[in-house]
């Protein structure tokens, strides 16, 4: 069993798949915190999670023409400048279960919880590279990041970003070792990763072991044959990978994490939570909630860290106090976010459904009871 050696989890999470393992914080847990807990932060495995010794891990860096390569232990990485941000990382399948009950997607069934926010430190990969004798000239050429987890054929994860985010230091993009304080956590892949602000979950490779500059993109599998969008009359016999760019910044997003779908509130007054979160750096302005299904609008009080302009890599937590109509049996609670460039959120699902059920950001709705 390639499984036997991954680590024991928090009985906590909801899993979708035991191996490899993915599993999703409980809404009402993953907006406790501003912080998530590394204990409950959300994990997004394809593979068994190999088990790397520090003392003999090594980074290959291999810079671009005019560069040079790098081997790199544990002790060589702590010697650039510690970089320390708080970023949020969400799985382009996060809510895939609501494209389901459209129609059929091929992909785990993904509630809200596939997003996790956590302060993350390491070496800026603009130094390493820098180091590595790399100048920024290329601006079509790729950063190519391999995983050490394979299948049985040997095949890695892999994954890449543009050189232009990967050189720019403002893009803070880092070689991490630090989740939250404590080394990174061997489901988030001890001991050094990716983590790109702003970009899909898929490019944060974990378990890294090679770094390169290329003039293409990663030949990977999840980079040239999934994460990417489609439009929803194309099916698995029609799909040509090919026609589309692979997904990066991720659209703006929120979504009710309480109530629950279901639940009975009291009459009088409820208290409504969540999330909100744009790709990009772009920053969450306002956050309408309805409690009518979107006839009327009241806006949420955003709390957690100030986002910075362009650089806003971390959500917002967003609760409202609303008074509950008197005589009402039921409600249909809503919730929209907007981002500094003035993108929404569709109102429905079906015309963004995609046969694999990424980039799901409709209004978030939530069907509760009043108790009489
Ligand atoms: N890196 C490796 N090496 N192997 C993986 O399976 N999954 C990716 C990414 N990096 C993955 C990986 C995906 S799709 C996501 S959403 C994030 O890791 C999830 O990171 P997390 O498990 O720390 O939440
Ligand atoms: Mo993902």
């Amino acid at each position: 069993d390639p499984y036997a050696d991954d680590p024991i989890r928090h009985r906590a999470l909801n899993v979708n798949s035991q191996r490899p393992f993915n599993a999703e914080p409980p809404p009402e847990l993953l907006t406790e915190n501003y912080i998530t807990p590394n204990p409950i932060f959300f994990t997004r495995n394809h593979l068994p999670v190999p088990n790397l010794d520090p003392d003999t891990y090594r980074l290959h860096v291999v810079g671009g023409p005019g560069g040079h390569s790098l081997s790199l232990s544990l002790d060589d990485l702590y010697k650039f400048p510690k970089h320390e941000i708080t970023v949020t990382l969400q799985c382009a399948g996060n809510r895939r279960s609501e494209m389901t009950q459209v129609k059929e997607v091929k992909g785990l069934e993904w509630r809200t919880g596939a997003i996790s926010t956590a302060r993350w430190a390491g070496a800026r990969l603009c130094d390493v590279l820098a180091q590595a004798g790399h100048q920024l000239c290329e601006t079509e050429a790729h950063v190519c990041f391999e995983g050490l987890d394979s299948d049985p054929s040997g095949t890695t994860y892999g994954a890449s970003i543009p050189l232009a985010r990967a050189m720019d230091p403002e893009a803070e993009v880092l070689l991490a070792y630090e989740m939250n304080g404590q080394p990174l956590p061997r489901d988030h892949g001890f001991p050094v990763r990716v983590v790109v602000p702003g970009v899909v979950g898929a490019r944060h490779v974990k378990w890294l072991g090679r770094v390169s500059v290329e003039p293409e993109e990663s030949y990977s599998h999840w980079q040239r044959r999934d994460y990417k969008g489609f439009s929803p009359s194309v099916d698995w016999d029609t799909v040509d990978f090919d026609s589309a760019p692979s997904i990066q910044e991720l659209p703006v997003q929120s979504a009710i994490t309480e109530p629950q779908d279901g639940e009975t509130v009291e009459s009088g007054e409820v208290t409504i939570k969540g999330y909100a979160w744009s790709g990009g750096g772009r920053a969450v302005i306002r956050v309408d909630v309805s409690l009518d299904g979107g006839l009327t609008w009241q806006t949420a009080e955003l709390y957690g860290e100030e986002q910075r302009p362009r650089k806003a890599w971390a959500w917002r937590l967003w609760q409202l106090q609303a008074l509950v109509p008197a005589g009402q049996k039921e409600l249909n609670i809503v919730c929209k976010a907007v981002d500094d460039s003035y993108n929404v959120q569709p109102d429905t699902v079906a015309p963004i459904w995609n046969l694999r059920g990424v980039l799901s950001n409709a209004w978030h709705r939530v069907h509760v009871h009043v108790a009489s």
